[in-house]
C-alpha cells in the first residue's frame, strides 16, 4: 500500500486521525512507538530546531530531507507542511513531485504569501494570495503527484489573517473545487468557538483538518463529536516537550555540578541503545565481521 493509500485509510478508520508532529528522525520514531496514526513533518519544528523562526527561511531542500528521513525511520505516513509550496505554483509542481518521492503521504499547502510568517504569533504579517492563484497551485500539485491517492492538503488562513468566516468558507469551498482533497482551516483564537463556527458551516464534501495548538481545550472526543474532521494535527509538542526537558535538565547539571541528580529523569543510556537497534548491530558483527 502506499503511503498515501495508508493515511487515506487510516483516516476513514479513526475518524479523526492524529498526527504528532516530528523534527527529526528520532521524534518520529517516538511518534510510532506513541501509537499516533501519522507524523507531521512541521516546518515550526523544523526551524525552531535549527536555531530558527518559522519565516521560509528553512529551504526545501533541508526540509524535504528531514521528511525523506522522518519516513523512512518512523514507518508511519507522513503529513509534510510544505508552507506555501517554496514560491508559485510551478515552485508546488516541483515540490510535491519531489515530496512524493521522498516517501510522503501528503503535503499540505498554505494560502499565505511567499515568504510565509508564523501563524501563532501575535500581530503578525499575514498576508494571503488570491483565491485563484491558490486554485492554480492546488492544480499544480494535483498533476504532479503520481499516486492519485497521494493527498493535497490545503490550508486556509483566513482566520490567521483576522479575515472573517465568509473569506475562510469562501476559500475553502475555492480549494474544494480545485481538486484539494481535505482543508485544513487554522486559528489563533484561545477557545475552540471560530473552528467549531466554521465546521458548523462547512457544508463541502471533503474532510476537514485541524490543528489545535491555541486552542487546546479541543480534544479528540469533542473533534469526533463535531464531525467532519478527518484529521487532527499536534503541531508543536515534540520540540516544546524537549525544550522544557533539555532546559530543565541542562539547570539541573548546571546547579548541582554534576548528573547525578538527573539520572532518574532522562532517558538511560540503554533506552537509546534500543532505539538506535544495538542489539541489532550486535547481531551483525556476529554474522559479517571475520
Ligand atoms: C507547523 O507546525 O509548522 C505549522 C502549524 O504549520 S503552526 O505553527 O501552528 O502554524
Ligand atoms: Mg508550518
Amino acid at each position: 500500500m502506499s503511503p498515501g493509500a495508508r493515511l487515506r485509510a487510516t483516516i476513514a478508520q479513526a475518524a479523526p486521525a492524529q498526527a504528532m508532529a516530528a523534527h527529526n528522525p528520532l521524534s518520529a520514531m517516538l511518534v510510532a512507538e506513541a501509537g499516533f496514526e501519522a507524523i507531521w513533518s512541521s516546518g515550526f519544528e523544523l526551524s525552531a530546531s535549527l536555531g530558527l523562526p518559522d519565516i521560509s527561511l528553512v529551504s526545501m531542500t533541508q526540509h524535504l530531507e528531514s521528511t525523506r528521513v522522518i519516513a523512512e525511520r518512523s514507518g508511519l505516513p507522513v503529513v509534510a507542511d510544505i508552507d506555501t509550496g517554496f514560491g508559485n505554483a510551478l515552485n508546488v509542481h516541483y515540490a510535491v513531485e519531489q515530496y512524493e518521492r521522498a516517501g510522503a503521504a501528503a503535503v499540505v499547502i498554505e494560502d499565505k504569501s511567499f515568504p510565509k510568517v508564523t501563524s501563532l504569533v501575535a500581530e503578525g504579517r499575514q498576508e494571503l494570495v488570491r483565491a485563484p492563484e491558490f486554485q492554480g497551485k492546488i492544480e499544480a500539485a494535483r498533476a504532479a503527484r503520481r499516486d492519485p491517492q497521494f493527498l493535497i492538503v490545503a490550508r486556509t488562513e483566513a482566520l490567521i489573517a483576522g479575515l472573517g468566516q465568509a473569506e475562510a468558507l469562501a476559500r475553502a469551498h475555492a480549494y474544494e473545487a480545485a481538486g484539494a482533497d481535505m482543508v485544513l482551516v487554522h486559528s489563533k483564537q484561545k477557545t475552540p468557538a471560530e473552528i467549531e463556527a466554521f465546521i458548523a458551516a462547512w457544508d463541502g464534501k471533503v474532510p476537514l483538518v485541524l490543528v489545535p495548538t491555541a486552542y487546546p481545550q479541543m480534544d479528540v472526543a469533542r473533534v469526533r463529536a463535531l464531525g467532519k474532521v478527518g484529521l487532527v494535527i499536534w503541531g508543536n509538542h515534540a520540540l516544546r516537550a524537549a525544550t522544557r526537558a533539555m532546559r530543565e535538565t541542562f539547570a539541573r547539571i548546571r546547579r548541582d555540578g554534576g548528573v547525578g541528580g538527573t539520572e532518574g529523569s532522562i532517558a538511560s543510556v540503554q533506552d537509546l541503545f534500543d532505539l538506535q537497534d544495538m542489539a541489532g548491530v550486535k547481531d551483525k558483527e556476529t554474522r559479517f565481521l571475520r
